[in-house]
């Protein structure tokens, strides 16, 4: 395979001191870290859609970048000159998972069987692609905003017949995401969302949303489909309001409508800064809650208040994320998928490589010195001292619900006012700061 980045051959590891643009400084795949090697670790995923079907359109213009797969007449050829093109570049930037949209791999037809022909037509070329290849499908969703049938959303479209039709797209997307071995199912809520509450009844059309994935999860009972269903939170874009607006929301839900078994989540890194929180904090409250799943690694621009989807780079935000995903057990079925484009102006078939290369090398670098973090226990020391306090008689009593309010008003007048300690947060930046 080597058709359509003929120029760029497999890319390899050379070190920290290697100059070549189209080398990894950090990420050496075989290279063991606290037991695992780093590919076991980091689990990359390429996605489908911004990498292989981004033009660089924006509302303010037209597509400037031109793919070579992208050229022929026929729809169906370019989806699979596309295909092709991706497997070469999987393989190429050595990743071990891909993911799409439905729409991504097959173009829609005038109805929904044609259309579901068009797309069996293509998970055969991806399954033997697959095979070839040995690249596994880490998920697998479908579109249902782009089609100005879902305008008003999909499960959550005031029409029961959006919602049938959404329905069916789920059905044959977790089919053939069954059939390609995919490990896991994604929702990430699209238009699902609204406008403005005065067209709105927010708490039907919850409702509907909760009936929808509890279909989803009969379905793939039904089918025998194995693999992980994840949630993925949005806050905003495209809709004012998102319903899964960030993980703790997302977790409100799944409680409500008794789902929280079925699913886990999908964090994507710009989402949670688009929702006021840390990438950090998001991960950390999904590990806290039992529901951490997969990430969309990606990051914002914090200039800006949209989704812009950019390759992770930043080494304090892949450390913190990998710091946190280590010490709470790290992945199981999901991985660090590059939901990110390159930017419109970056038309080169090089840029793909560039920027993957790129943020492989932040994760593998984040894991390295995470790794070094946990080690020397540094900073997990200092913080085990700050709750120090809750082992003693008094913390233990309270953790443990042996004490009411009477029994600490007799504490605190009996020993009076409590001892303070610093929180040394300038300290531990600069321990932060050490292994950066
Ligand atoms: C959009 C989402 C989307 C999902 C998959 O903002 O990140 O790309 O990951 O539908
Ligand atoms: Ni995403
Ligand atoms: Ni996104």
């Amino acid at each position: 395979m080597n058709k359509f980045f003929p120029k760029i051959k497999k890319i390899k590891y050379e070190g920290p001191n290697s100059k070549n643009p189209l080398a990894f400084k950090h990420y050496n795949p075989g290279q063991k870290i606290m037991g695992k090697t780093m590919a076991q670790h980091l689990r990359f995923a390429v996605c489908f859609w911004h990498t292989f079907k981004g033009t660089g359109a924006d509302p303010f213009g037209s597509p400037t970048i031109l793919r070579n797969y992208n050229r022929a007449k026929n729809p169906m050829q370019v989806a699979e000159d596309t295909m092709y093109a991706a497997f070469e570049f999987f393989t190429k930037i050595g990743v071990e998972f891909w993911c799409f949209h439905d729409r991504d791999i097959a173009p829609e037809a005038d109805n929904l069987a044609e259309t579901n022909k068009r797309l069996d037509k293509i998970a055969a070329l991806a399954k033997k692609l697959q095979s070839d290849t040995g690249v596994k499908l880490i998920w697998g969703t479908s579109n249902l905003f782009s089609h100005r049938r879902f305008m008003a959303g999909a499960s959550t479209n005031p029409s029961p017949e959006v919602f049938a039709y959404a329905a069916c797209q789920i059905k044959k997307a977790m089919e053939i995401t069954k059939q390609l071995g995919g490990l896991g199912y994604t929702f990430w809520g699209g238009r699902e969302g609204y406008e403005t509450l005065l067209n709105t009844d927010m708490g039907r059309e919850l409702d509907h949303l909760a009936a929808f994935l509890h279909m989803a999860v009969d379905y793939k009972k039904k089918i025998r489909f194995k693999g992980q269903l994840y949630i993925e939170p949005k806050p905003k874009e495209p809709t004012k309001h998102q319903y899964d607006s960030d993980a703790g929301n997302c977790f409100a839900f799944l409680q409500k409508y008794d789902l929280l078994d079925h699913f886990k989540l999908n964090i994507e890194a710009n989402h949670a800064t688009l929702a006021g929180h840390t990438f950090q904090h998001e991960l950390q409250f999904c590990i806290d809650n039992g529901i951490f799943g997969s990430v969309d690694a990606n990051r914002g621009d914090l200039m800006l208040g949209w989704d812009t989807d950019q390759f992770p780079t930043d080494i304090y935000d892949t450390t913190l994320a990998m710091y946190t995903i280590l010490k709470g057990g790290g992945f199981k079925t999901g991985g660090l998928n590059f939901d990110a484009k390159v930017r419109r102006q970056s038309i080169d078939p090089q840029d793909l490589f560039y920027a993957h290369i790129g943020a492989m090398d932040a994760f593998a670098r984040g894991l390295k010195n995470a790794a070094k973090m946990i080690k020397d226990k540094r900073i997990e020391r200092l913080v085990q001292k700050r709750y120090a306090g809750w082992d003693s008689p008094l913390g233990r009593k309270i953790e443990k619900g042996k004490i009411g309010f009477t029994e600490l008003e007799k504490h605190i007048l009996k020993n009076g006012e409590p001892k303070l300690q610093s929180s040394k947060q300038e300290l531990l930046e600069n321990i932060l700061n050490e292994y950066i």
